[in-house]
């Protein structure tokens, strides 16, 4: 009998839905840095970055994240993501439940430094000046100084360090050498080299 069988069938579409309610909240996700504030200088980190996700839902116990870094396609991401390389990185995640909802992207922009300028001296073709120069790949170089060091005796005698803004002078003297180093924006400082 049709009547008798389409009113058993939507008695028990209606019974389903009542019983499993469909999940229509997307869920959130969290990602937390650590350290949680640059350790460098001007918003730089100059160690390896951890960040971890966190994704909570209305129903589902367990929301996928999942993460684009730079622009990339997402991924699914199951615990940290250690940054050690340095580079600027944009890292967003989202969160999908069991029911497919996907929450609102979240962003962190974390620019990783952890390598020291380069740096360089040589004579001008004034031969008394030397030019002090210095590259760096991703902050960028702060600074350059440069200070001298007579040795006198047994003992060494330096001058505060200065800042390097023009050649300096180099005097014809054994016992006296120019030491230099340079700083990045992110705080990273070179090892101090010396000329001649
Ligand atoms: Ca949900
Ligand atoms: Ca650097």
């Amino acid at each position: 009998m049709p009547l008798y069988v389409g009113s058993s069938l939507e008695d028990i579409r209606v019974t389903g839905e009542l019983s499993v309610p469909a999940d229509t909240v997307a869920p959130t996700v969290t990602i937390t840095p650590d350290p949680a504030q640059p350790d460098g200088d001007r918003g730089w980190y100059v160690s390896p970055v951890t960040l971890a996700f966190a994704a909570t839902d209305d129903q589902d116990a367990a929301p996928v994240v999942e993460v684009s870094v730079n622009g990339g396609e997402f991924s699914v991401q199951d615990g940290p993501l250690v940054l050690e390389a340095d580079g600027v990185y944009t890292v967003t995640a989202r969160a999908r439940d069991a029911a497919g909802n996907v929450s609102e992207p979240v962003t962190v922009e974390i620019r990783l430094d952890r390598t020291p300028p380069t740096v360089t001296a040589e004579r001008t073709r004034l031969r008394l000046l030397i030019a002090i120069s210095a590259s760096d790949q991703v902050s960028g170089v702060a600074s350059i100084q440069y200070r001298y060091r007579l040795t006198v005796g047994e003992r060494d005698i330096t001058t505060p360090w200065r800042r390097y803004v023009s050649p300096v002078l180099a005097l014809p003297n054994a016992r006296l050498v120019l030491e230099y180093r340079a700083t990045d924006n992110a705080g990273n400082v070179s090892a101090v080299s010396t000329f001649p």
